[in-house]
């Protein structure tokens, strides 16, 4: 491993350094203005999403800590903080992921860390700029905090990503999705009637980010997949020891809350939009009682907005953890993308140049059963843009035979937020959208010469509107 100071490797490993490099690229708005933590914060934020700056909220009502908005609503701008164009980016993941799996770089304990500057006399959550988002929220949410929990039986570190509401000033409410390995350690600890000990890393890089986001078909339960962090930071992951229990803290954090959840204690949790653009419902979900706040003396809040920066985090890990699987299971896979119409995480498209007839509905399959959210996957062409709707929907009408080429799959689980799953289950859909093999010029695509650059005399006028 090597250690160059500044590399991109370094900068994402530690969120001020992020911001940092952010304000020397001209990639920072900072928003002056005081404003109010209750919908005002998201809705300036809502008017840069998607573009390529972030955004630094410097005051907000009632709290003394800034929020940075926006880290992944641009693959741009995430493509420039790994030093790489935007579409090698499922490909980079995908790379830093397999280096993890063939040599683990464990994380490694230290005595401390920035995140240890500041102990709170007392826990006081309504001291913390939380926004309230969406306006049939239920309260403050966040959901940039990188959950680790250790397994009750094994010890073995996991590392996720909740949303969080705050109930009180020293509790929160979690949502915890069926299947995920949070919710099979507290069963674990339920069993043996203890209680389950988390810590909340708040204001970390992506590295972490997409370790805690790296789905468990790829990270099992019994692998410590913090270990993803050092591959994409290039150095081991640096944790500091829980001072009210055994679970460790990232050393880089701005905040680390120790917290503990109570089998069977519940509150109710919710409304919250989500990622899919409907609102989750209120339900009784595990309490998580805040022990101990620790924070760096001038620490930044970090928030994710549910949208596009879900998309490009959870949606960007899916993608990549989907292409690593294809490319060992189904020959010819060249790319995947995950549209943001179906939310991020629930429509593949998939980019074949296949060597026998067959293999696209394979690769329906494959990724079905790679990454159980997805509702939806498109195969198509080695000539298709899998980023462009448009060629993907002009594959669809003119390649896809509806009798044979589309697979649909019953009563399978699917993602319980997708309003189509209820109690996770629904129907999923493939679509083999790949010419008739073997190939005939009948489907092959027309194609202009392209222009040589430069050599032309070309006037280009204004355009006038011919009625005014
Ligand atoms: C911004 C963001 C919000 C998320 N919110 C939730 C959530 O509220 N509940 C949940 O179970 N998973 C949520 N996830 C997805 C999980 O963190 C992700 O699937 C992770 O791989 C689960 O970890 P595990 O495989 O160790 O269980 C979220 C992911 C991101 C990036
Ligand atoms: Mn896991």
């Amino acid at each position: 491993m090597t250690h160059r100071p500044n590399s991109p490797a370094q900068v994402i490993s530690d969120l001020q350094r992020i911001i940092d490099a952010l304000e020397a690229r001209g990639r920072l708005v900072r928003v002056r203005s005081e404003v109010n933590s209750r919908h005002e914060l998201i809705a300036i934020a809502a008017r840069f999403e998607g573009g390529p700056r972030a955004v630094l909220f410097e005051k907000v009502a009632g709290s003394a800590f800034p929020v940075l908005a926006g880290l992944y609503w641009s693959r741009e701008l995430l493509g420039d903080l790994f030093g790489k164009p935007e579409r090698a980016l499922p490909q980079h993941v995908s790379t830093c992921i397999k280096e993890w799996q063939h040599q683990p770089v464990n994380p490694i304990v230290v005595p401390s860390g920035p995140v240890m500057e500041v102990t709170e006399s007392d826990v006081d959550l309504t001291r913390l700029p939380i926004p309230v988002h969406a306006l049939g929220d239920g309260g403050p949410y966040f959901d940039a905090a990188v959950v680790i929990a250790k397994d009750p039986e094994t010890g073995v570190r996991n590392a996720s990503i909740q949303r969080f509401q705050v109930i009180g000033k020293d509790r929160l409410a979690i949502n915890i999705d069926a299947g995920r390995h949070l919710e099979l350690y507290l069963a674990k600890a339920a069993e043996k009637g203890v209680p389950l000990p988390i810590t909340l890393n708040v204001g970390v890089g992506p590295g972490l980010h997409f370790a805690a986001a790296t789905p468990a078909e790829t990270a099992p339960a019994d692998t410590d997949e913090l270990g993803i962090a050092s591959a994409f930071h290039e150095a081991p992951l640096e944790l500091v020891p829980g001072t009210v229990s055994s679970v460790e803290m990232v050393a880089a954090a701005m905040w680390g809350l120790e917290c503990e959840i109570v089998p069977g204690e519940l509150h109710d949790e919710g409304p919250f939009a989500e990622v899919t653009g409907y609102y989750a419902l209120v339900a009784p979900r595990p309490m998580v009682r805040v022990k101990r706040i620790h924070r760096r003396r001038q620490p930044v809040f970090h928030t994710i907005l549910s949208g596009v920066e879900v998309f490009n985090s959870v949606g960007l890990l899916g993608e990549a953890n989907v292409l690593a699987m294809l490319q060992t299971q189904v020959p010819g896979v060249m790319d995947v993308y995950f549209s943001h119409g179906g939310c991020g995480f629930y429509h593949a498209v998939v980019q074949i140049n296949q060597k026998r007839a067959g293999w696209a509905k394979q690769a329906v399959m494959a990724a079905f059963a790679a990454f159980p959210p997805l509702k939806m996957v498109t195969v198509v062409d080695d000539d298709v843009d899998i980023r462009n709707p448009g060629d993907v929907e002009w594959a669809m009408t003119t390649r896809l035979n509806p009798k044979t080429g589309i697979l649909v799959v019953e009563n399978v689980f699917g993602h319980g937020l997708n309003p189509t799953f209820p109690d996770y289950l629904g129907t999923k859909v493939g679509f083999d959208c790949t010419r008739p093999f073997p190939h005939t010029p009948r489907f092959d695509r027309a194609k202009v010469k392209a222009a040589e650059e430069g050599g032309w005399d070309i006037h280009l006028p204004e355009v006038t509107a011919i009625l005014s």
